[in-house]
């Protein structure tokens, strides 16, 4: 049984949730405590998500992806790929922090939200939200200036866009009739701040987006 390691509401697990889903494979996933991250102590590689197979410890979402379709799946990868794999991590993801945790309310009220999915309670879970909702104001404010965001709302619809006019191109999936790795890695990315708001103002105003984003849940979500 294949195992991940997961912060359930981090957007690069979710890719690879959205991967495995999609492809029917089963697994397992362990909860790491965020702030010690314990479960991970068989490897020095310390952020998640890390995918065991047996003896197998594979590392960095889009490898993990990479492992899965080749041994596990082989969807067929369609042209340009590798671009939008890149584009996900290095221009997608980046908006998702200084859009759900600009400020301390805002972050707080989402992490109950991330909080109520990982189903942490009790004084274990306020204190996680807590610590969460003191210190990923920081690391967003860090991330939007290192990648030079200065409307982060703005911006965020702004790369939905160009997915859904660059990337769909009028395509039902970038992968054509059917989804492939790039649908579900942006769909994967997407789904961890669901219930945010910022998937739902998208999809109310991208009614494309809407039903590409819709058409994925029924076999990734
Ligand atoms: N490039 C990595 C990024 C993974 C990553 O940044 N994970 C974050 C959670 S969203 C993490 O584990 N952070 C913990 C830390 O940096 O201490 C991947 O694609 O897997």
């Amino acid at each position: 049984m294949l195992t991940l390691y997961q912060f359930r509401s981090c957007p690069f697990c979710g890719k690879v949730r959205a991967f495995m889903n999609h492809a029917g494979i089963a697994y397992d996933t362990v909860e790491v405590m965020p702030f010690g991250m314990k479960e991970l102590d068989f490897t020095d590689h310390k952020k998640v998500p890390v995918l065991r197979d047996g003896e197998e410890v594979i590392v960095e979402s889009a490898a993990i992806v990479e492992y899965l379709n080749q041994h596990y799946a082989q969807l067929s990868v369609s042209e340009g790929a590798e671009e939008w794999v890149t584009w996900i991590d290095k221009t997608l993801v980046q908006y998702l922090p200084p859009l759900i945790y600009p400020d301390f309310g805002t972050s707080f009220k989402n992490f109950a939200v991330a909080m109520g999915r990982e189903q942490i309670g009790g004084i274990k879970g306020f204190f996680v939200r807590l610590g969460g909702a003191v210190m990923m104001p920081k690391v967003a404010r860090k991330m939007k200036a290192k990648n030079n965001i200065v409307d982060a709302e703005q911006e965020f619809s702004a790369a939905v866009d160009h997915w859904v006019t660059e990337g769909l191109a009028g395509k039902t999936f970038f992968g054509g009739k059917q989804p492939d790795q790039v649908d579900t890695s942006v769909f994967g990315v997407l789904h961890s701040v669901q219930g945010m708001g910022v998937i739902e103002a998208e999809k109310s105003r991208n009614q494309t987006f809407a039903n590409w984003y819709d058409a994925c849940a029924e076999t990734m979500a």
